[in-house]
Formats: C-alpha cells, sequence, structure tokens
C-alpha cells in the first residue's frame, strides 16, 4: 500500500485535506474533506507541477502524460489528471471519495510530487463547446491548490 496526502495550502479561507491509497497495481482511492468554498460545483484535478512558487497558478496544466484531450473520469480519452469536479454543500464544505485507475502513486506515472487543484467553476468535462473545454474543462480560476506529497 503506497499512501499520500494533500494539505490545501494556498488560500487564507479555504481549508482541506485530501488522502489518497492504492494498493499494488490497483486503482487509487482519493478521500477528501474542503471547507470554505462556495456552494455549488468546482472542477477537481492533478496538475502536472508541484510548484505553487507563484501560488495555484504555477502547477503547469492537467496532469496529461498520454497527451490527450480534456474529459470526464469515466471517458476513455482524457487527462490523467481530470476527475471530474465536487459537489460542495450549502455550508461550504464538501465530502468526497473518488475512485480512479490512472492516478498510480508509483511507477512511470505518479501523481506524487505534482498537485491537486480545485476550481472555482464547474468543469464541463470536455463537452460544454467552449473553447477551453478541450484543455480545462472551462473550470475557471485556480482557488485551492496543494502538493501531493507521501505519507507513512
Ligand atoms: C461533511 O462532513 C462534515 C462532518 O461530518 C459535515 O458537518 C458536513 O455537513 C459534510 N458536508 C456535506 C456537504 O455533506
Ligand atoms: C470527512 O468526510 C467523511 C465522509 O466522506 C465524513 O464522514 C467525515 O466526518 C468528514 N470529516 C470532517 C472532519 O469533516
Ligand atoms: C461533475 O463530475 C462528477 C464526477 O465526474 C460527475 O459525476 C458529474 O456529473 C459532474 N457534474 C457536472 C455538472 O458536470
Ligand atoms: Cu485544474
Ligand atoms: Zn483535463
Amino acid at each position: 500500500m503506497v499512501k499520500a496526502v494533500v494539505v490545501l495550502g494556498s488560500s487564507d479561507s479555504v481549508k482541506g485535506t485530501i488522502f489518497f491509497a492504492q494498493e499494488t497495481d490497483g486503482p487509487t482511492t482519493v478521500t477528501g474533506n474542503i471547507t470554505g468554498l462556495k456552494p455549488g460545483i468546482h472542477g477537481f484535478h492533478v496538475h502536472a507541477l508541484g510548484d505553487t512558487t507563484n501560488g495555484c497558478m504555477s502547477t503547469g496544466p492537467h496532469f496529461n502524460p498520454a497527451g490527450k484531450v480534456h474529459g470526464a473520469p469515466e471517458d476513455e480519452i482524457r487527462h490523467a489528471g481530470d476527475l471530474g469536479n465536487i459537489t460542495v454543500g450549502d455550508d461550504g464544505t464538501a465530502n468526497f471519495t473518488i475512485i480512479d485507475k490512472q492516478i498510480p502513486l508509483c511507477g512511470p506515472n505518479s501523481i506524487i510530487g505534482r498537485a491537486v487543484v480545485v476550481h472555482a467553476d464547474p468543469d464541463d468535462l470536455g463537452k460544454g463547446g467552449h473553447e477551453l473545454s478541450l484543455s480545462t474543462g472551462n473550470a475557471g480560476g485556480r482557488v485551492a491548490c496543494g502538493i501531493i506529497g507521501l505519507q507513512g
């Protein structure tokens, strides 16, 4: 079992912890609790870089080792980092579990050292017809992020 954790740290108001766990060659289970977000639907991705020198802006594009276009988590054609979106309740909190096969914690496509980003707007999952749909899901600004680090 490999485990990793993200502490969302780039925002004064948004707080949260996101845990990752993977058994050998199995899917990765992502569980998270976040507070301080605007109620509604927010794009949620793994971005390529664990670089927060310029806040969430320096985390690069969606993690995309296979060179595909943006999509939904259940799509064949998607970025590995496309985890869809999370739903925030009226109290500004989100509690979620995501199980995904394209975000391993070891091997050449490991997401360790990369970043998780929560967006201001919903991810249209590549289907919105906007010029940004096939690159970012048109999910708007980056409201919170954190670096994916190994956990013991
Ligand atoms: C998330 O869990 C916390 C603690 O159990 C709870 O207070 C909160 O209402 C939950 N949020 C949602 C959207 O279910
Ligand atoms: C985190 O979310 C889980 C549900 O996924 C909930 O049971 C738990 O109470 C939440 N914890 C906090 C601190 O909000
Ligand atoms: C948000 O993403 C989730 C997870 O992929 C998906 O079930 C849901 O349909 C999406 N919602 C919208 C409004 O795109
Ligand atoms: Cu993103
Ligand atoms: Zn994407």
